[in-house]
């Protein structure tokens, strides 16, 4: 096990949360489009209850179209409304607005033949550094929440109004409760919703170069210019380490360095636009 956690943290946010939830209609679930799967938090559903909720598989520029379509499509054919963007262009913003809308539709048709605009209200949730604050200003003129490429950059909660009609409610990432499964663990360290500090980064890049090995091999190949991609992860670490001279003084490799230079790699999209989860598994 390499990634430690802070059940007691975890528990609080989820407090938060049930209590925020009393007072909004409706839940936008931000899932990391990289790793949808991983990023769907088991104790969410209990907080969300029945309220609607919306998927946004975000960061969608950073896996090609045709796996994110197929992710849309799995959580569709789950009977929930899902959509997929990329926030940091505002362009997907007119059809977060408009499914926002359609989820609550029933909500404010009922509000209307009272004669009232019923404010939809919605709470933004999701793993740490999904992108929940980048939604929600991208659906906003001037940028109104705090980001940051870093896991925990949302401490409080923070409303902020859409127009005349909608409310959304930012809130801090929550990671789960317990993290038994070490294969998800490591998906969400990898595209940064863990906290650096408890994250073995040599044992991470280790199983970031495994995934690379079985499923793409080429990108090792095309990245590090390696003459061959070998079976064994550290051994590939090691080639990568010699091809970019990521030497200690002594002549050493540096395998700390050599880790973040993969990690890194991979969450700027260097390593090619692939999800770590596959939909059709
Ligand atoms: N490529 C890409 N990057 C994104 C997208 N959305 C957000 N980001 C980046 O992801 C990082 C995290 O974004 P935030 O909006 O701070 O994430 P958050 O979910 O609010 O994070 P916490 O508040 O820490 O839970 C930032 O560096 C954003 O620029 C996207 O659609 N595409
Ligand atoms: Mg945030």
């Amino acid at each position: 096990m390499f990634i430690h956690w802070f059940p007691g943290h975890m528990t609080k946010a989820i407090r938060m949360m049930s209590e925020e939830m009393k007072v909004v209609d409706s839940v936008i679930y931000v899932l990391d489009a990289r790793a949808p799967q991983s990023c769907i938090n088991p104790a969410f559903d209990e907080v969300i209850g029945n309220k609607p909720r919306l998927y946004v598989l975000n960061k969608a520029d950073m896996v090609s179209q045709k796996e994110v379509i197929k992710w849309v499509d799995k959580f569709r054919r789950q009977g929930y409304k899902c959509i997929y963007s990329n926030s940091i262009s505002k362009a997907d913003a007119p059809v977060i607005v408009k499914n926002l809308l359609e989820l609550n539709e029933d909500l404010i048709e009922r509000y209307s033949r009272k004669g009232v605009n019923k404010t939809v209200r919605a709470m933004v949730i999701g793993v740490p550094n999904c992108g929940k604050s980048t939604l929600i200003n991208s659906l906003v003129r001037e940028k109104k929440t705090v980001t940051g490429n870093r896991p925990g950059v949302t401490r409080g909660k923070q409303w902020v109004a859409i127009g005349a009609y909608i409310e959304l409610l930012d809130s801090p990432g929550v990671l789960y409760p317990d993290f038994k499964d070490q294969e998800k663990a490591m998906r969400l360290a990898l595209i940064g919703s863990v906290k650096e500090d408890v994250v073995d980064c040599a044992e991470l890049a280790i199983e970031a170069l495994k995934y690379f090995i079985k499923e793409h091999p080429e990108e090792l190949l095309n990245r590090y210019k390696l003459d061959e991609v070998k079976e064994n992860a550290l051994e590939v670490m090691e080639d990568i380490g010699r091809k970019r001279g990521v030497i200690m003084r002594g002549g050493e490799l540096d395998y700390e360095r050599i880790a973040k230079i993969i990690i890194s790699d991979f969450r700027k999209g260097y390593l090619g636009k692939f999800p770590l989860e596959s939909a059709d598994a």
